[in-house]
């Protein structure tokens, strides 16, 4: 057993500065505490040595392009040789062309691995632009691709088009495009004249509630409408809900619903479609005034005005937990850091892993030529897109499907903050984007730790008769690096967990916390969910992440096994009074054609990906297994009008397909309002190509089919909304990758009832001073 005692010194170090909540200030306070008060330097490295660096083998190809690229980029677009008639977005309105924003173009793979494997040239870097034309005869959004970078004479401006399978290529209709604020702006004038006109009944119905326009000083309530915004890029349309504004907004819901057709450049032909309160269709003014008049729109509960029961703050009323105001344990690296880094190139080495991070707007967090020991398992692991589809018996919730990608959900990367979101002593990394022709940098907002598992990683006792109760007892420790962000899109804090195991294998974890996109209470209504509050229901939605998985199991020649676990009826001679008999057996195969498919029942199917060219020593195809995890789900609705086609990546557990160049990406970020006549059709890639001895790209999903309930005030719990998965070695290699690892303990009690106990020289070192002295002893033998 070995105990470290934390003394009072640290005690009272890090409850003072968890007295200090702003952020960034408690990790530099603790770091001038520790460096004061430590007269010993080596502890002070406990916590807080910066990890030790390393160089990447290679540049990182990946890498967002940089800021004087931006700039450079901008600067061309907006050039009036370049012929592209910008305005600049701060002043333009419908009919103008304006740049959206400006992101990395993914390195096309065929040329990154002639450069990464061998001595191929540096690939070329390129950005990608999404450009608003309404100043065009039929407007749309286009897309293009600029390069080479940086800007110089060669560098064009290209349409870019090739990795849309839509049949328009990079053009989105006007109608389809995000709803940026001057698109949402041109609409403000005939939701402030509709709304101002039934002022009074909306103020008798929402305690005084008023709309009269965004920048109307009399206005009181706050519209939102979600996506998708039009169904096939012919129409647009908003189904705007009201609710009281504030921090908390996404949790005062209101019972007024009004619908509008916003198709077009042209504003004054926007028109009002109706209205809906307390479940009823009102299609115009008088019919709603009417029905006012009557007393029909009575509304039988209150939202709250002050919603700081929303907050995730304090609650004193919940009561005292006894103890509680003791530190909770802790993750500290008290061994010093154990991972090296070259932050130059965002590349990670780690007991034995290695990869790289890239980062778009659109993807946030991507990681790259993942390796262990040296072998390649994956070309790239990023998130594709994270949807959440609603229902509800009124307009909002039944129309609500979420694309996060279409809001840039890397740019809601947000800070953390450390101790709590990642523990004290972390490394933290900036996330940096480009918005118009500056570069927006989100501090801390990306970090790298490793961390206990909090069990073994594998251990076993040989039990005897010893006065010990053994022979021998072997333990490993189990540790894992852990890459995380969290990105606040809006009301949801999506926290991705990239963990790299000991053992080789990698986890991928994805938790939601953060507001409902909750819906007025109505007491028919259970089915979509239950009230959560005085007039709030728990909207009944999905989550669904989609991952992208290109394996290159030692190269990038691989096949996907299926091993499916049968029972079937046997006989064998030995066991002559059972005539047939039920057994277990492996079915094998492998998978032939590109295909959609979902963890079979009971997960009786293994899927392997693996290198049918390499054995291990056992003669065995050397593979990783994909490990299903918590929560692997697929969305639920598969034929809605509102995720048709535009959703399809979302609608398997699995999916396998052959790499190309023009397939880098699950979806597009302009997908959602499109849902029948998508830019992307996910479920093109799947034309019958084999994936026996190919490129292989696995795309899965995780997700949670949100069940909500009272505990998701103030917000939903980490704790459940958790979904994960693991690749794992399979016959990768001769044995489990834990022999080498001198964490562990090796306990033998030999004939003479004598104990030896071996700690291959790793003990609790550095931390004596900072966290007081080890209390070390096993069966009441002191380790050494
Ligand atoms: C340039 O864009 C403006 C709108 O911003 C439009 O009125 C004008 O016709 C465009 N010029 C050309 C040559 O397309
Ligand atoms: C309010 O709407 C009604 C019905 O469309 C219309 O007759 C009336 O003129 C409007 N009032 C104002 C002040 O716009
Ligand atoms: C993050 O950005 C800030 C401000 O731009 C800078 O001072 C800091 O050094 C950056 N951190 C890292 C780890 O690069
Ligand atoms: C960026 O654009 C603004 C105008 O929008 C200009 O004032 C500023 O100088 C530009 N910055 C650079 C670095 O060119
Ligand atoms: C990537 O490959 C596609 C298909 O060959 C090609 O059209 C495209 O131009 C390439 N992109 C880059 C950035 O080289
Ligand atoms: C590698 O695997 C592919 C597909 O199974 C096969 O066609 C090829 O002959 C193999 N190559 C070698 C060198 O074994
Ligand atoms: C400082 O720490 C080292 C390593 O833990 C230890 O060997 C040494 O005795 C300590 N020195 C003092 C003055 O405490
Ligand atoms: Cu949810």
């Amino acid at each position: 057993m070995i105990r470290l005692v934390i003394t009072s010194l640290c005690v009272v170090t890090l409850s003072i500065c968890t007295a200090v909540p702003p952020l960034g200030y408690e990790r530099r306070v603790l770091r001038e505490i520790f460096d004061k008060r430590t007269t010993n330097s080596s502890a002070s490295s406990c916590t807080y040595d910066e990890a030790p660096t390393t160089t990447a083998p290679k540049a990182n190809v990946w890498a967002p392009i940089s800021a004087e690229d931006n700039l450079a980029v901008w600067n061309l677009l907006h050039e009036p040789a370049s012929g592209m008639n910008l305005t600049h977005p701060d002043d333009a309105v419908l009919t103008d062309n304006y740049v959206f924003w400006i992101d990395t173009l993914h390195t096309n793979k065929s040329d990154v691995l002639p450069y990464i494997d061998g001595s191929g040239s540096l690939p070329t870097k390129y950005a990608r632009a999404i450009i608003f034309e309404g100043g065009k005869a039929d407007p749309d959004s286009q897309e293009y691709m600029i390069g080479p970078l940086p800007v110089s004479a060669d560098t064009t401006i290209e349409k870019l088009d090739y990795m849309y399978n839509g049949g328009s290529g990079g053009s989105v209709p006007f109608n389809a495009r995000y709803f940026d604020g001057p698109k949402t702006s041109a609409t403000d004038p005939l939701v402030a004249s509709v709304m101002g006109n039934i002022s009074d009944v909306t103020a008798a119905l929402f305690q005084g509630g008023v709309y009269f326009g965004s920048l109307d000083e009399r206005t009181t309530l706050s519209p939102t409408s979600g996506t998708p915004q039009s169904f096939d890029g012919s129409q647009a349309f908003r189904n705007i809900m009201f609710r009281f504004p504030g921090p908390a907004t996404y949790m005062t819901p209101l019972d007024f619903f009004l619908l509008i057709d916003c198709t077009g450049t042209d504003a004054s032909l926007y028109s009002l479609k109706g209205f809906v309160t307390n479940e009823k269709f009102y299609a115009s003014i008088e019919e709603l005034r009417n029905a006012f008049d009557a007393g029909e729109l009575a509304q039988v509960y209150d939202q709250t005005q002050d919603a700081s029961w929303a907050f995730v703050d304090y609650k004193p009323e919940l009561g005292v937990r006894e103890l509680e105001e003791r530190l909770a344990p802790s993750t500290l690296e008290i061994g010093g850091k154990r991972y090296k880094l070259d932050k130059e190139n965002q590349y990670v080495e780690y007991m034995g892993w290695s990869f790289y991070i890239s980062f778009t707007r659109t993807l946030g967090v991507m990681l790259y030529d993942i390796k262990f020991k040296g072998e390649r398992i994956l070309y790239e692991l990023s998130m594709q897109e994270a949807t959440a589809q609603y229902g509800g018996n009124q307009p909002k919730a039944a129309n609500t499907v979420y694309h996060d990608t279409y809001y840039s959900l890397g740019t809601d990367a947000g800070p953390l903050v450390e101790g709590f979101d990642c523990p004290w002593g972390a490394t933290f990394w900036n996330l940096s984007y480009h918005s118009t022709n500056t570069t927006v940098t989100n501090e801390n907002s990306l970090c790298i730790f490793e961390a206990d598992m909090n069990f073994p990683l594998s251990r076993h006792r040989t039990a005897s008769s010893s006065s010990y109760g053994f022979s021998n007892l072997g333990t490993v420790k189990g540790a894992q690096l852990i890459v995380r962000n969290i990105a606040t899109i809006g009301n949801y804090d999506y926290m991705f967990d990239y963990a790299f195991h000991m053992d080789g294998s990698l986890e991928v974890a994805v938790r939601a916390s953060g507001y409902l996109q909750s819906s007025f209470y109505y007491p028919d209504q259970d089915k979509w969910g239950p009230r959560i509050q005085q007039a709030t229901q728990g909207s009944l939605h999905d989550h669904i992440l989609t991952f992208k998985a290109d394996f290159d199991i030692l190269d990038t020649i691989n096949s996907l096994q299926v091993s499916e676990l049968k029972a079937v009826p046997q006989s064998q001679p030995w066991f002559p009074e059972l005539g047939e008999f039920e057994q277990l057996e492996l079915d094998t195969s492998r998978m032939q054609t590109e295909q959609q498919f979902n963890w079979a029942p009971n997960n009786q199917a293994m899927y392997t990906l693996l290198n049918p060219n390499a054995t291990n020593a056992w003669g065995e195809p050397r593979g990783y297994r994909i490990v299903p995890g918590r929560s692997d789900i697929h969305l639920s609705t598969l034929n809605s009008p509102w995720s048709l086609k535009n959703s399809e990546f979302a609608k398997s557990h699995l999916a396998v397909t052959v790499q190309h160049d023009t397939e880098p990406y699950a979806n597009s970020v302009q997908n959602i309002n499109l849902p029948h006549a998508p830019q992307q059709d996910f479920s093109k890639f799947f034309d019958g190509e084999s994936v026996d001895g190919a490129d292989l790209v696995l795309w899965f999903n995780l997700g949670m089919h949100h069940f909500t309930r009272a505990e998701d005030v103030p917000v939903t719990l980490y704790t459940e909304a958790y979904s994960s998965i693991t690749f794992a070695p399979q016959n990768f290699f001769d044995r489990a990758q834990d022999g080498d690892l001198l964490n562990r303990r090796w306990i033998e009690v030999d004939e003479d009832d004598q104990l030896t106990f071996e700690a291959y020289g790793v003990a609790l070192p550095a931390c004596r001073v900072s966290f007081g002295e080890p209390v070390e002893h096993v069966g009441g033998v002191v380790e050494s």
